[in-house]
C-alpha cells in the first residue's frame, strides 16, 4: 500500500516461504527480484502506446502524426495479446510448482498402493499389511521429483463392501 513492493513481489514472498522444492524457491526468488513485474510493466507500456496513438488520431485528426495505420496498431496489439497468452500459460506451471502436482494412487485393495507411497517417500508413512482395506483415510505427502513437488495421495482401495467404516468413505 505504501508502494514499497507490488502485488507480484508480495505474492512471491509467500511463495518463497511455502516453497516445497529448490526449484519452486528459485522461481519465487526471481519473482521477488521483479522479473514478473518487469514483464507486466513492459506489456502495459506497449498497450499504452497503442492507446495513445488511437486517442491522438481521434482527438487531432487534422494532425498527421507518424503514419500509424489501423493495420499497424492492430498488429502491435495482437503481439501484446499473444505475449499475455504466453504468460498465462506459464501460470499453470507456476501453480504446479507452488502447490504441487496432485497425484492420487488409485487401485483395488491390497495391490500395494501404500507400499508405493512409502517407497517413494523412503519412509514408513502409511500402514502396510496383507489385509485388504488397510488404508481408510486419505494420506497426503509431498515428494520432490526433479524440482517438481508431487503431492502424492494414498487412497483406500476401491471395492464393494459391507464394512460400515469403509462404506462411509468418499
Ligand atoms: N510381492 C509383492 N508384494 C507387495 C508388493 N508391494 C506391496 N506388497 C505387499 O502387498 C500387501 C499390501 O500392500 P499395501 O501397500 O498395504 O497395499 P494397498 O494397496 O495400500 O492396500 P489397501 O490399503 O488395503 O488398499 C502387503 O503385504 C505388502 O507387503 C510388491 O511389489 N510385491
Ligand atoms: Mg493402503
Amino acid at each position: 500500500m505504501n508502494g514499497r513492493i507490488d502485488l507480484t513481489e508480495a505474492e512471491s514472498v509467500m511463495d518463497l516461504i511455502r516453497a516445497k522444492t529448490d526449484r519452486a524457491m528459485q522461481v519465487a526468488v526471481d519473482q521477488l527480484d521483479g522479473d514478473l513485474r518487469k514483464l507486466i510493466t513492459n506489456l502495459r507500456q506497449e498497450i499504452l502506446e497503442v492507446l495513445a496513438q488511437v486517442e491522438v488520431n481521434i482527438d487531432y485528426p487534422e494532425y498527421d502524426t507518424d503514419e500509424m495505420t489501423t493495420k499497424m496498431l492492430r498488429e502491435k496489439a495482437e503481439l501484446v495479446l499473444s505475449r499475455v497468452d504466453e504468460l498465462l500459460q506459464t501460470a499453470n506451471q507456476g501453480q504446479v510448482l507452488r502447490e504441487g502436482l496432485a497425484t492420487a494412487i488409485v487401485g483395488r485393495p491390497n495391490v500395494g498402493k501404500s507400499s508405493l507411497l512409502n517407497h517413494m517417500l523412503q519412509e514408513d508413512k502409511a500402514i502396510v499389511t496383507d489385509v485388504p482395506g488397510t488404508t481408510r483415510d486419505v494420506l497426503e505427502e509431498y515428494v520432490n521429483v526433479r524440482g517438481v513437488p508431487l503431492k502424492l495421495v494414498d487412497t483406500a482401495g476401491i471395492r464393494k463392501t459391507e464394512d460400515k467404516v469403509e462404506k462411509n468413505r468418499r
